[in-house]
C-alpha cells in the first residue's frame, strides 16, 4: 500500500514561567529581585528526508509535542529552550492546515517549515523592577505553545507522467523503458496505484510514474481519478498513452479527446504542461497504418508523436529522447531553505485589535489576542500582577474604551473567561 495522506495533530511546547525571586545574601537584609525567565517552549518543524518514499509512518492521528521551556530560577538563572522537535516526511509532501490556510510544499531535500512555535517564556520578577516598583512580588507564566491539525498530502515528484485510458499500455511502456515492474494485464484498472520508473541517459535521470487509467469523469472524482491527477500536478511532461488498436473496438481520436477533456477539467495546470503522444500498441496495425497515425497526429496537435511498441520495442528509443528533451535539467534548490508558507490568510490587525462590550449591569468583556495573553500571563489574584496587568490595560487604550461603553471603577470584567475586579487607581 502506497500511503500518501496522514493527519497529525502538532503542540509546540509551553513557555517556561518566570519567576519571583529576591537575591540573598549573608550581609544584605533584603536583596533585590533577581528571578529569571522562563525558557522559550520547542518549536515543531516538518523537515524533507530524501530517505523516505511514502507517509507510511504516521499513524493515524498521530500526536507531537514540543517539549516546554524550563522555569526561570534565582539568581537571574533563565530557563532553558529545548531543541526543536523535528518531524520527517518524504520529498513532495504538500502539508496543509485546513483551518487557517496556511500551506507549504516540502519538496526539496532540506526544507523545512515550523509548523507550531512553542509558546514564549514568562519574564522573571527582576525585569518589572521599576524606580516606583523596587521589589515586584510576580512573574510572568509561560504562554502555551501553538497547537494545530495539518494535513500532509503526499505527491509523486515524478518529471513525466504517463497518461491515458485504461489498458492504453502505460504500464507496459514505463516496464520496457525503466527497471519498474508495474503489473500488466488485458484488463483496464490493473493499475490501482501510481508506480515510478527511473529514465536514465548519460548522466541524467528522470522520474516517470505510470498513473492509473483515466476515465470519464476523473476530474470529478470518478475511478479515483482525482487522487491520480493530483499526483500528476508536478510532472513536468505528460506523455499521453492512446492506444492504436483498442481492445473495446473505441475510437482513439475520442479516447484521445476524453484524456485530454478530464486534464482541463482538474485544473492545477495539467492542461499547460507539455506532451508528447505516445501512440502504443504499434505491433497491432500494419507499419503503414501506424504511419499515417503518426503524420495525422503531429499535423493535428503539433507536438512531437511517436509510433511506439512496448512487445518489440518500436519506437521507444525516439520517445525516451523526446521525454529527455522536453524536460530541461532543473536547477538544484538550495540547501536547507525554510520554506515560507503560502497561502496564509491575511487578517488585518490582528493581535493588536481588540473590542470591548458590555455584557450586563457593572459587567464587561475584552476580547483581543493581545489582551488575552496578557491575561494568560499573570494571576490577577496577586495584588500587584493585577497592578502590573492595568498599566498594560491602560497603555493599550483599554481603560479608556471601557470608559466610553460606561465603565465604572469596580465593574467586573471579564478577559479570556477570566473576571476580576477593576479598580484603576
Ligand atoms: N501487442 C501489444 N500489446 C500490448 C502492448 N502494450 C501493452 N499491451 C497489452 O495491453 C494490455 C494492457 O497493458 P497495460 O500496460 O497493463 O496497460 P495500462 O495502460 O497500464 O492499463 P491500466 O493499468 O489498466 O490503466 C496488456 O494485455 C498488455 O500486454 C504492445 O506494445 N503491444
Ligand atoms: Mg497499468
Amino acid at each position: 500500500m502506497f500511503h500518501d495522506r496522514a493527519r497529525i495533530h502538532v503542540r509546540g511546547g509551553a513557555g517556561g514561567n518566570g519567576v519571583v525571586s529576591f537575591r540573598r545574601e549573608a550581609h544584605v537584609p533584603r536583596g533585590g529581585p533577581d528571578g529569571g525567565d522562563g525558557g522559550h517552549g520547542g518549536d515543531i518543524a516538518i523537515v524533507v528526508d530524501p530517505s523516505l518514499r511514502d507517509l507510511s509512518g504516521f499513524r493515524r492521528g498521530a500526536h507531537f509535542k514540543a517539549k516546554r521551556g524550563g522555569h526561570g530560577e534565582g539568581a537571574n538563572r533563565h530557563g532553558a529552550t529545548p531543541e526543536l522537535l523535528e518531524i520527517r516526511v518524504p520529498p513532495g509532501t504538500v502539508v496543509e492546515d485546513p483551518e487557517s490556510g496556511d500551506r507549504w510544499d516540502m519538496l526539496n531535500p532540506g526544507d523545512r517549515a515550523i509548523v507550531a512555535r512553542g509558546g514564549s517564556g514568562g519574564r522573571g520578577n527582576k525585569q518589572f523592577a521599576t524606580a516606583t516598583r523596587q521589589s515586584p512580588r510576580f512573574a510572568e507564566r509561560g504562554l502555551p505553545g501553538e497547537e494545530r491539525t495539518v494535513e500532509l498530502h503526499l505527491k509523486l515528484t515524478a518529471d513525466a507522467g504517463l497518461v491515458g485510458l485504461p489498458n492504453a499500455g502505460k504500464s507496459s511502456l514505463l516496464a520496457r523503458l525503466t527497471r519498474a515492474q508495474p503489473k500488466v494485464a488485458d484488463y483496464p484498472f490493473t493499475t490501482i496505484e501510481p508506480v515510478l520508473g527511473t529514465l536514465e541517459r548519460d548522466d541524467r535521470q528522470l522520474v516517470i510514474a505510470d498513473i492509473p487509467g483515466l476515465i470519464e469523469g476523473a476530474s470529478a472524482g470518478a475511478g479515483l481519478g482525482h487522487e491520480f491527477l493530483a499526483h500528476v500536478e508536478r510532472c513536468r511532461l505528460l506523455v499521453h498513452v492512446l492506444d492504436l488498436k483498442p481492445l473495446d473496438g473505441s475510437d482513439p481520436a475520442e479516447n484521445f479527446d476524453t484524456v485530454e477533456a478530464e486534464l482541463r477539467e482538474h485544473g492545477h495546470g495539467l492542461a499547460g504542461l507539455p506532451r508528447v503522444l505516445a501512440l502504443s500498441k504499434a505491433d497491432l496495425v500494419p507499419p503503414e497504418q501506424a504511419e499515417e497515425a503518426v503524420e495525422h497526429w503531429r499535423e493535428r496537435l503539433g507536438i512531437e508523436v511517436f509510433a511506439t511498441s512496448a512487445a518489440t520495442g518500436e519506437g521507444l528509443e525516439e520517445l525516451s529522447g523526446a521525454i529527455f528533451r522536453n524536460v530541461p535539467p532543473q536547477e538544484r534548490g538550495e540547501e536547507a531553505a525554510e520554506t515560507p508558507a503560502t497561502h496564509r490568510v491575511y487578517r488585518p490587525g490582528r493581535g493588536e485589535a481588540y473590542s470591548v462590550r458590555r455584557t450586563g449591569p457593572g459587567a464587561f468583556r475584552v476580547e483581543g489576542e493581545r489582551v488575552e495573553r496578557l491575561i494568560a500571563r499573570h494571576d490577577v489574584d496577586n495584588d500587584e500582577a493585577l497592578r502590573y496587568v492595568e498599566e498594560r490595560l491602560r497603555a493599550l487604550g483599554v481603560i479608556k474604551a471601557l470608559e466610553s461603553a460606561g465603565f465604572e471603577p469596580g465593574d467586573d470584567v471579564e478577559i479570556a473567561g477570566i473576571v476580576f475586579e477593576l479598580d484603576p487607581g
